[in-house]
């Protein structure tokens, strides 16, 4: 690994009913999967304004809280690039969520979250935040996206 990019990830979270709100990717890395929102940071930005940003553009809804709960690296086979991925907890927002040109949103029930049909490394560390316990992961994929060829978590991280 030679350099990574920068990249926030968002999920808004209601604790009353236990339920997550994800999207269905329609464009770009990532697309036909369901996914938390987010992008990359632009220059002359916070990876927290960012994130605000990201949520806003994809979800048109506005964070009222944003806590960071977790950093993933991800990098791929025959790839020098890596992706770190800065992941934030919003439980307060203002708007309604709504589809856009880039995701589709849909509230999914803490026990009915679609693992099949995200990343693969969704299902270690989606489990940790329900749990308010603070992460960070190296998952190593297949150049296919499809398998994590290698994983490393460190749970309890400080901030
Ligand atoms: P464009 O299309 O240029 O506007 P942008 O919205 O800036 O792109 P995008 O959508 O390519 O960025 O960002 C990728 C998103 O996918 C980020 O929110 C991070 C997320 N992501 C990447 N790899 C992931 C993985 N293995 N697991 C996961 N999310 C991942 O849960
Ligand atoms: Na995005
Ligand atoms: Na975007």
């Amino acid at each position: 690994i030679t350099s990574s990019k920068l990249l926030t990830l968002i999920l808004v979270l209601n604790e009353k009913e236990q339920k997550i709100l994800l999207g269905m990717k329609k464009r770009g890395f990532g697309v036909g999967k369901i996914n938390g929102f987010g992008g990359k940071v632009e220059a002359g930005e916070t990876i927290e304004e960012g994130a605000r940003r990201e949520l806003l553009e994809e979800a048109e809804i506005e964070a009222i809280d944003m806590t960071k709960v977790g950093v993933n690296m991800f990098t791929f086979e025959n790839d020098p690039v890596g992706l770190e991925v800065h992941i934030y907890v919003t439980k307060e927002f203002k708007g309604t969520p709504t589809e856009t040109e880039e995701m589709k949103p849909e509230w999914y029930s803490y026990s009915d979250i679609p693992y099949s049909q995200m990343w693969a490394d969704d299902k270690v560390w989606i489990p940790l935040l329900l749990n308010n316990t603070r992460f960070m992961g190296h998952y190593h994929f297949s150049q296919d996206q499809a398998t994590v060829l290698y994983e490393k978590l460190n749970v309890n991280i400080h901030d």
